[in-house]
Parts: structure tokens; C-alpha cells; sequence
């Protein structure tokens, strides 16, 4: 009696929580309501990392990461703007614009956004390469009932989604950290090497939530160019090995 009790909690706990490694989130019809909501292990942090990949080849404006909250629609937010051709960041509600991306369509892209409260600077790093660090919102902690969308761009907390900014198309390895991960560690992550999983949001243990049409699919080949990884986080992996 007692082994069922606790089997039952287990499964009942693996429902929550998934591992979507080898998986990706497939986002195919243009709504203003399909979008996947995942649930942060923290809810408040003082520096923040999230990375991704993603595929698509919408001509228009898309959201790639949207975290709303009781003070900001944009408290985080990762948004292609596809009329100046600029991934734009945006930390409550503040905006750096990154310009002179090759995001070609059809192609997958890694992504990962970096910010710190103590200094407030924000940095993109695009499939792998850094751009420049741009001062954005220092001080106060991402928090206030953080909710995160895939999908949808937020402009109220949870909600008013637009379909003219929506994603179409598919996204993988979704992790978010509450700390600025080291160049290494993003070297690792678009290399698709092993890497510490995120602590905010972690791919391999994902609590989420589908809305409407998203489909879970087989994960494909998602290294475009293999990525030269730096002398010293070779150096380190054979360490390990
Ligand atoms: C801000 O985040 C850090 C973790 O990054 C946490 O230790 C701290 O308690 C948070 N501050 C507030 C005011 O919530
Ligand atoms: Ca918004």
C-alpha cells in the first residue's frame, strides 16, 4: 500500500513537469490566442540568461520570449522587428535594439540575452557571436508574478496578444538562468555540448502549459555550421573527460 502511494506521486509529478530534451515546441497557425506558458522555479532574480533556438520564415514582426509582470508588460522580452531588421531586448519595459543581423529565414538560430541588475547592461548573443552591451534597468529584480509566454507578446500581464506579432514556425531548448552565464557556457549551449541547464527554466524539466494549436515534435537537426568552441572551453572539456 504504502509503494502505491508513492508511486502514485510520482506520476502524478511527472505529468507536471516534462523533459523536453530532443523535443521542440511547433507553433503552425497564425492566432492570436495558440501559446504555451511556462512556469519559472524563481520568481524573482537579480540577473537573468535565456537562451533558445528557433526557426521561421515569417516576413513580419515576431515574439520570441515574452515575460510580463504586475509592473511591466515587457518586464523581459526578446522581439524581432522585421522593418529595421533589429532584435530588440527589452527589461521593464526599457528597449536595446541590435541591427545587422544575418536572421535568414528557414534557418536555425541560437539565441541568448543576457542582463544584470547590478549593472543594468543587457547583451545578444547571436548563433554564438557577442554584440554589444547596452545599459537598460539596473537595480530592481525581475519579479512581480513573473508569467512567461511562448508565442505571444504580452502587452498586459497574461494577456492582449497580438496576431500580427505572433510566432510561427518552431523553438527548442528553452532555458533561463539567474545569472550571466560565462562565455564558455554559451560557447557550450550553442555548440549543443553539455552545459549547466538553466535554473529558472530548464528544457530537460519543463513545467508548461499548452494553449490551443501548439504541437510537441521531434526535435531536427538544429547546428547549422558547427561553431568553433574556444581553446579554453576545449581545454576544459577534455579536463572532464
Ligand atoms: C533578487 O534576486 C536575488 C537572486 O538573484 C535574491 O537573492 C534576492 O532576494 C532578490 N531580491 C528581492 C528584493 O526579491
Ligand atoms: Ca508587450
Amino acid at each position: 500500500m504504502r509503494f502505491l502511494v508513492c508511486l502514485m506521486f510520482l506520476v502524478s509529478n511527472a505529468a507536471a513537469v516534462q523533459d523536453l530534451s530532443g523535443k521542440m515546441l511547433l507553433f503552425p497557425q497564425q492566432t492570436d490566442t495558440a501559446h504555451v506558458r511556462l512556469t519559472p522555479l524563481k520568481t524573482s532574480i537579480g540577473a537573468a540568461t535565456v537562451c533558445h533556438r528557433s526557426f521561421t520564415n515569417l516576413k513580419r514582426d515576431h515574439n520570441l520570449f515574452s515575460m510580463s509582470s504586475q509592473s511591466f508588460d515587457n518586464e523581459f522580452l526578446l522581439f524581432y522587428d522585421f522593418t529595421n531588421n533589429e532584435m530588440e531586448v527589452h527589461v521593464k519595459n526599457q528597449k536595446a535594439e541590435y541591427g545587422g543581423l544575418d536572421y535568414k529565414p528557414n534557418t536555425w538560430h541560437s539565441l541568448c540575452t543576457t542582463w544584470d541588475s547590478g549593472s543594468g547592461l543587457v547583451q545578444l548573443w547571436f548563433n554564438g557571436r557577442p554584440l554589444i552591451k547596452n545599459y537598460l534597468s539596473a537595480q530592481s529584480n525581475l519579479t512581480d508574478n513573473p508569467i512567461i509566454i511562448l508565442g505571444q507578446e504580452q502587452d498586459s500581464h497574461g494577456g492582449r496578444f497580438n496576431i500580427k506579432q505572433c510566432f510561427l514556425g518552431m523553438m527548442t531548448d528553452v532555458h533561463m538562468w539567474d545569472y550571466v552565464l560565462s562565455a564558455c557556457e554559451i560557447e557550450k549551449y550553442v555548440s549543443e555540448l553539455s552545459f549547466t541547464p538553466g535554473n529558472v527554466l530548464n528544457w530537460a524539466a519543463l513545467e508548461f502549459e499548452i494553449f490551443e494549436r501548439v504541437l510537441i515534435d521531434n526535435k531536427q537537426c538544429t547546428v547549422s555550421k558547427l561553431s568553433i568552441v574556444g581553446w579554453e572551453c576545449l581545454s576544459n572539456i577534455y579536463l572532464i573527460i
